[in-house]
């Protein structure tokens, strides 16, 4: 079977802004589109938000995403709710870090973002927050992507 190491997973919460951001990180038009199924492209694996959401599809995101380079779980300021449980990105044997979305938005809410990725198992050293839209953190967060994946894709 292929493995997906030169691939970067993204998982969060329907609408929290996954696609999006994979679109800017390849330099691609921001086009609003909702994920229907898991979406392979050279360098992401990108899924639907249901697979966080639903405990039905939970297992499933991880089959998919578990031999992934790097798992980047993907929060949005924007939102109040919760829906990964304690510890999650635990289950995983590959880094993980995550991003807080959408931080153009002044209704947002930062800090409790961070605290709901810490509370999934990310170290808080391994938080970066962006906004596609205006492209705020992402050249740092590409940084850090090329500091996991640069040894993967490298590879032969
Ligand atoms: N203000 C703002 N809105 C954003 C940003 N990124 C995404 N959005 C909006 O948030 C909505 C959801 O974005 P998606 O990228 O489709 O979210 P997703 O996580 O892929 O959602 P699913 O495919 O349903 O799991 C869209 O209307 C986006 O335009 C951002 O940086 N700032
Ligand atoms: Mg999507």
């Amino acid at each position: 079977m292929a493995s997906n190491r030169k691939r970067v997973a993204l998982i969060g919460k329907i609408g929290s802004g996954k696609t999006t951001l994979m679109q800017r990180l390849s330099q691609e038009e921001l086009i609003y589109a909702k994920t229907q199924m898991i979406s392979y492209t050279d360098h992401f694996i990108d899924t639907p938000g249901e697979f966080i959401e639903l405990p039905f599809f939970a297992r499933q995101a991880i089959n998919v995403t578990m031999d992934a380079g790097l798992v980047i779980l993907v929060n949005s300021c924007i939102d109040p709710q919760n829906s990964v449980s304690p510890n999650f990105v635990h289950t995983y044997n590959i880094p993980s870090i995550g991003v807080v979305t959408k931080i153009d938005r002044e209704d947002g809410n930062i800090k409790r973002s961070r605290n709901l990725l810490v509370y999934a198992g990310i170290h808080p050293k391994h938080i970066y927050e962006v906004s596609a839209y205006t492209g705020e953190g992402i050249e740092e967060l590409q940084k850090v992507i090329h500091h996991y994946m640069d040894p993967h894709r490298n590879k032969k």
